[in-house]
C-alpha cells in the first residue's frame, strides 16, 4: 500500500483540535432521525470501537448497526462475540442495506474493497494514512495509537461516559490484542486507557477470550499427540499425519513445553503435500540453526531461537526415505532431531 503525505489530503485531521472539539464536531454529523451503520473488519479492535461508538451515539441517533464485511474466523473472538452477547451483523454484499450515514472504525476505505462501496460521514483509525480523502468525512487518524480501543476510550471519557462492563471488556481485549500486550505499537495513551478500563473489565470473561483457542475437532489430534509422542531425553516429538491446519501443530507444540521436564517440543504433520515439522523450545539451544543444518536440504527450514519450522515437499522425502509411511517419518524426524547427534 501507497503511503500518501498527512500534509496533503488532511486538513481535517484533528491533531489540533482537543478533544472537547473532537467530540463535538463528532457528533455534529448525526441526526437524531439517522440510521447509522458502523463498518467492521472484525478484529477484536474494531469490534471493541464499533461497540464504544454505538454507545456514544446512543440516544444520539435512531439506531446504530455495527455491519462485518466478513464472518468472525477466528476462535477467541468468536467466544468474545458469544459470552458477550454482541449484537454484530454480516453485511451482505449483494444486497446493501439503505443507512443515511456510515462510519469506519479501525480502518480505511483502502484497507478493503467492500469498504470502498460506502460514502463515510466518520473515519476513525489508528493505521498509517493510507487514503487521500476528498472533502467531507469527519476524519480522526492517530497512527502512532496502538489501538483504535484507545482512541474510543478517551472519546467515552470525554464525553463523560463510564463504559458498561461488556464495553470495557472489549476496549481491553481490543488494547491487548493490537498491542500484543504492549510488546509493539504502544504509547502511554494506550496504557492509560487501559488503567482506566482495567477495574471496569470483567476479567473472568476476558481469560476465557484470551485462552479459547481451541476447536472440538483439535481435541483428536490432542489425543493423538498424546498416544503418539515419543520422549528423547528432554525432546518429546510427536508425528501426527493429516491435519487440517499447521495452528493446530503449534497450539500443541506449545502445549507439550508445559511439561517441566521438556525442553523440545517437535511436532509434525502433513498438510497439502507437504511435511510440515513444528519446534518450540526453551531456547537454551538455536532451534532456527538446529532445524535448518537437519531439514533445510529437503525444503524449507529456519526459525529463531526458541520457535522454528520445517516444510518439506512430500516428494523430496524420496531422497532420504525408501517410502514415507507415517512410521518412516516419525523416525526420520526423531533421528534428525535427536539431542544425541
Ligand atoms: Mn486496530
Amino acid at each position: 500500500m501507497k503511503k500518501i503525505k498527512a500534509d496533503l489530503p488532511f486538513k481535517n485531521a484533528n491533531r489540533h483540535r482537543s478533544k472537547v472539539d473532537a467530540l463535538k464536531e463528532l457528533y455534529s454529523r448525526f441526526h437524531p432521525r439517522d440510521h447509522v451503520l458502523i463498518t467492521i473488519d472484525p478484529d477484536p479492535d474494531a469490534i471493541a470501537s464499533a461497540l464504544a461508538l454505538k454507545r456514544l451515539l446512543w440516544h444520539k441517533v435512531q439506531s446504530t448497526t455495527i455491519g462485518m464485511i466478513r464472518p468472525i474466523r477466528r476462535l477467541n473472538n468468536l467466544t468474545m462475540v458469544r459470552v458477550l452477547r454482541l449484537p454484530l451483523v454480516l453485511l451482505n454484499r449483494d444486497k446493501p442495506e439503505r443507512y443515511d450515514k456510515v462510519v469506519l472504525v479501525d480502518g480505511q476505505p483502502g484497507h478493503n474493497d467492500f469498504f470502498q462501496r460506502f460514502h463515510y460521514t466518520a473515519v476513525v483509525d489508528h493505521h498509517p494514512i493510507t487514503n487521500s480523502f476528498a472533502e467531507g468525512p469527519f476524519l480522526d487518524i492517530r497512527p502512532d495509537y496502538g489501538s483504535t480501543s484507545t482512541i474510543f476510550t478517551e472519546y467515552l471519557k470525554t464525553a463523560r461516559i463510564k463504559p458498561s462492563q461488556t464495553i470495557a471488556t472489549t476496549l481491553l481485549y481490543g488494547i491487548k490484542t493490537d498491542t500484543r500486550n504492549f510488546e509493539r505499537n504502544t504509547i502511554v495513551a494506550d496504557i492509560e486507557a487501559f488503567r482506566y478500563l482495567f477495574p471496569l473489565a470483567n476479567h473472568n470473561i476476558l481469560k476465557k477470550i484470551e485462552i479459547s483457542d481451541l476447536s472440538f475437532g483439535d481435541l483428536k489430534f490432542f489425543h493423538k499427540a498424546v498416544e503418539r509422542k515419543h520422549i528423547v531425553r528432554d525432546r518429546l516429538f510427536a508425528h501426527l499425519d493429516e491435519v487440517p491446519t499447521a495452528d493446530i501443530l503449534v497450539v500443541i507444540a506449545e502445549f507439550f513445553l508445559k511439561v517441566h521436564d521438556i525442553s523440545w517440543s517437535i511436532i509434525s504433520g502433513i498438510l497439502e503435500g507437504n511435511l510440515i515439522i513444528v519446534v518450540r523450545s526453551d531456547g537454551s539451544r538455536d532451534a532456527g540453526k538446529i532445524i535448518r543444518r537437519a531439514f533445510g536440504h529437503l525444503g524449507c527450514a529456519g526459525g529463531h531461537q526458541a520457535m522454528a519450522r520445517a516444510e518439506i515437499p512430500l516428494a523430496n522425502l524420496n531422497q532420504v526415505l525408501e517410502k514415507p509411511t507415517s512410521a518412516a517419518i516419525e523416525v526420520l524426524i526423531r533421528k534428525r532431531l535427536s539431542p544425541f547427534r
